[in-house]
């Protein structure tokens, strides 16, 4: 009798969870660094990646990391050997990379209280009961709220941790805009943690500000990137010919500019126009309708390639305060070292990474003027890129940390 029930039990997960979509393979790719480059080796794999060769996933003025498919192998390594450019293959088999990634603890389904550990990468319920949880056991120093719904009506949800004093300036912080980021859902999870449940050990300038924190603000994205599709970027949103916005794109600054794309198939996608994503405008619209909270910092968690950015940077200008800006992340960095931490490049957003067009700390800073306007592209330069293993969550958790307190620290309330 067990074998049939068995048979039907698995059919039926496959029914719910899998919803009939088969997960997507990305056997035989791989992940290829680019060094020695000049402009037009950046021309050049902009080229390839318009063919779908390549996928450009990173790269600054001393490499280029680009995701090679499977089939275009040997034509991208004659292009690039025709250019004499180098290259060293960072990852070998893609899908090998993501099978393993994130192996599921032993422990994991008798866990008590909530199910998040830090040593991997959980589904968004996962997450999501872990706020209530917090909610439920320090209901004076934390709460959730429902702030919007995305487009498959999945709530978006902000973690709200203050003491309540009034005197208190409040910090923004944005995590999951890009779905395949998983990193960056998993890190501010941990800070939250920390901020919460060790609440009595944190340093007092932690303590007197209130943070609003937005864990996954593409929850539609990463579940399908969690479920279906490893390397979905994108929301869901659906146009004519292909499905998704890139939410990093979408904000009221600055927006379609170079460095975004005005085609629905492009992985950098701007959509029609600034915040036409309900995710992005969710939050643009928490900032309109609550004039009364003091803000002093944005900071969007992201990832990956180890750099501190502000706005925004030739060619869109030099902003007054960037001494400042500069002054305290390099202060992050420095005090992330000397903890053992890795080591971050610094620097303003359009110069160190690439354009500054449409992101959200270019509107943070433009429209709200909100001081501290901050990018933190977590771990690592390159060797996993997105596919993290989960092993590092933890350490790299210790850094966002190590940031923020330092940020904290340098606000007089
Ligand atoms: C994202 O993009 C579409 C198209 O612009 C938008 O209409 C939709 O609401 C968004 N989708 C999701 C799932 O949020
Ligand atoms: C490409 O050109 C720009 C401006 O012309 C320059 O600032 C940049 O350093 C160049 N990049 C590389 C990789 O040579
Ligand atoms: C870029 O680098 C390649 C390979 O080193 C070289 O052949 C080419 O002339 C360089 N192009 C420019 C514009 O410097
Ligand atoms: C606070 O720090 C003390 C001393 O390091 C430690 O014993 C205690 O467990 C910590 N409390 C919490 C809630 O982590
Ligand atoms: C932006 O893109 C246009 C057209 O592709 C190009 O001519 C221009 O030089 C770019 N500007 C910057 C600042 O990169
Ligand atoms: C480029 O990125 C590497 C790390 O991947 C870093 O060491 C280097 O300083 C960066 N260069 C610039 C100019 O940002």
């Amino acid at each position: 009798m067990k074998g049939p029930t068995i048979t039907t039990c698995l059919y039926l997960i496959y029914l719910i969870v899998g919803q009939a979509s088969e997960k997507i393979s990305y056997t035989g790719d791989q992940l290829w660094k680019i060094t020695n480059g000049n402009n037009s080796t950046l021309n050049l794999l902009k080229t390839l990646e318009q063919d779908n060769y390549v996928s450009i996933w990173g790269h600054n003025s001393t490499y280029i990391d680009a995701l090679v498919h499977s089939s275009a192998l040997n034509k991208v390594r004659d292009k690039l050997q025709e250019h004499g450019q180098e290259f060293k293959v960072s990852i070998e088999d893609v899908q090998k990379a993501i099978d393993e990634e994130n192996p599921k603890p032993a422990n994991l389904d008798g866990r008590k209280g909530f199910r998040l550990t830090w040593n991997y990468y959980h589904s968004l319920a996962d997450i999501y009961d872990y706020l209530y949880y917090l909610q439920q056991t320090f209901p004076k120093l934390c709460s959730v709220h429902n702030i919007g719904q995305s487009v498959e009506r999945r709530p978006i949800k902000l973690f709200l941790i203050s003491n309540g004093k009034k005197a208190n300036k409040a910090i923004f912080i944005e995590g999951g805009i890009n779905a395949q980021e998983w990193i960056s859902p998993a890190v501010i999870t941990y800070v939250i943690n920390q901020f919460v449940s060790n609440y009595q050990n944190e340093t007092l300038s932690v303590q007197n500000i209130d943070w609003y924190i937005v864990p996954v603000l593409n929850p539609d994205g990463y579940e399908y990137s969690y479920n279906v599709d490893r390397l979905w970027k994108k929301n869901r949103s659906k146009n004519k010919k292909c499905v998704g916005v890139d939410l990093s794109r979408n904000w009221g600054y600055n927006w379609g500019k170079n460095g975004s794309s005005s085609d629905p198939c492009s992985n950098s996608y701007r959509g029609r126009r600034p915040f036409s994503e309900p995710e992005t405008a969710i939050v643009a619209n928490l900032f309109i309708t609550h004039p009364e909270i003091d803000w002093i910092g944005y900071i969007s968690v992201r990832a990956y390639g180890q750099y501190i950015v502000y706005p925004w940077g030739c060619p869109n200008g030099v902003l007054e305060d960037h001494e400042e800006l500069f002054r305290v992340a390099k202060e992050a960095a420095v005090k992330m070292v000397s903890a053992g931490g890795e080591s971050y490049t610094v620097g303003p957003a359009g110069i160190i990474t690439d354009s500054s067009s449409g992101i959200s700390i270019g509107w943070a800073k433009d429209a709200q003027a909100i001081k501290y306007a901050y990018i933190m592209k977590l771990r690592d330069t390159g060797r996993y890129g997105y596919f993290l293993p989960a092993r590092f969550i933890k350490p790299t958790s210790e850094e966002a940390v190590t940031f923020l307190r330092t940020i904290a620290g340098i606000i007089k309330s």
